[in-house]
């Protein structure tokens, strides 16, 4: 159908990263720009039934009922202004609607002090651990010297995790055993940094301890005591979110943002998920940059967060056009 195609001469940036994400989105690319496709292609009357199912569509694709309540109330102004006359221009409408939602969040990671000092936290099973891994390595190659701290002293296995990526990445890592006190960790990870000059300090923190109230004291005393050492210490808290887990994603950032102030977001496992659409629900909630994206398990898949890429892949200009 030549209205879903590209226009001739589109240069959409970076093709290959385009590429690359869109085949790694792809399941929220389904989720999404199927159904919208579909609706589009079948209905050619722009009536309240056709916006309203798009809005439906929107929300099964885990948008969320704020953010796609707000882009279809948006679309319908425009409709009744007869500023768009048929499904093309809905769905371009739509795109750059999602595109504005999710811009503001496209930041690049700072690294302003040294060292910086950034406390990643996150529940159990978010990629706390693997994302500190991606970046650490990310750092390296950009030539800059790491430190690692493995503040998830609840677990020896998350010790040991820590301990592999910090191999691979030929980083040091301070550690104690299972048990020890993270927030005295937190602290010798801190000297340890300041007194062999490192670039970046990355501590690794517990996501789950016998109790919610009992995670979120132990990560607020991880912050006072840096803060004992350093007044801005920690510099960011990255929140790690799996971005599989959908509107649960943002139960997790008020919890942690109430507890202890959260600076950016880092989300994970953006592959083999439907449920993406909740980065939309993310940006539109909450004014946090996301930082990174992770789209994989090994330390390649980490991607600074690129609202531009993201919306081709996930609502591509050409809708693929063999399912009508
Ligand atoms: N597919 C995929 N898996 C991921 C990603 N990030 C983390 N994981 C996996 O998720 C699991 C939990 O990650 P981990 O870093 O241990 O989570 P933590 O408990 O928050 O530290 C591991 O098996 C990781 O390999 C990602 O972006 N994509
Ligand atoms: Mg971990």
């Amino acid at each position: 159908m030549a209205f879903f195609r590209k226009a001739a001469g589109d240069k959409s940036e970076k093709p290959g990263v385009l590429v690359r994400l869109g085949e790694r989105l792809a399941a929220t690319r389904r989720a999404l720009s199927d159904n919208v496709g579909d609706l589009l292609r079948r209905k050619r009357v722009l009536d309240a039934a056709l916006l309203e199912d798009l809005e439906t569509a929107l929300i099964t694709a885990d948008l969320g009922v704020d953010t796609a309540t707000a882009a279809m109330a948006e679309i319908a102004k425009r409709v009744s202004r007869q500023e768009l006359h048929d499904a093309e221009a809905v769905y371009a409408a739509l795109r750059a609607i999602l595109y504005e939602i999710v811009r503001p969040c496209e930041q690049p990671w700072p690294i302003t002090h040294k060292p910086e000092i950034v406390l990643m936290i996150g529940v159990n099973g978010a990629g706390k651990t693997t994302t500190i891994g991606k970046l650490a390595a990310r750092l390296r190659a950009e030539g800059r010297s790491v430190l690692l701290a493995a503040g998830d002293t609840f677990r020896a296995a998350a010790i040991e995790q820590l301990g592999e990526w910090a191999r691979r990445a030929e980083v040091p890592m301070i550690s104690q055993p299972r048990g020890a006190d993270a927030a005295a960790v937190a602290h010798d990870a801190l000297q340890a940094a300041r007194s062999r000059g490192v670039d970046v300090l990355l501590i690794d923190t517990a996501g789950r301890l016998h109790t919610q109230g009992g995670l979120m004291d132990e990560l607020a005393k991880i912050k006072r005591t840096l803060g004992r050492l350093d007044a801005q210490a920690p510099h960011q808290i990255i929140l790690t979110l799996d971005g599989g887990i959908g509107q649960n994603a943002v139960v997790q950032v008020e919890q942690f943002h109430k507890a202890v102030g959260v600076t950016g977001l880092c989300i994970t496992k953006l592959d083999g998920t439907a449920k993406g659409g909740v980065v939309f629900a993310l940006a539109k909630r909450f004014s946090l940059p996301i930082y990174f994206v992770g789209v994989g398990e090994t330390a390649d898949d980490l991607r600074p967060f690129d609202a531009r890429s993201f919306v081709d892949a996930v609502l591509p200009a050409e809708l693929a056009s063999d399912r009508a």
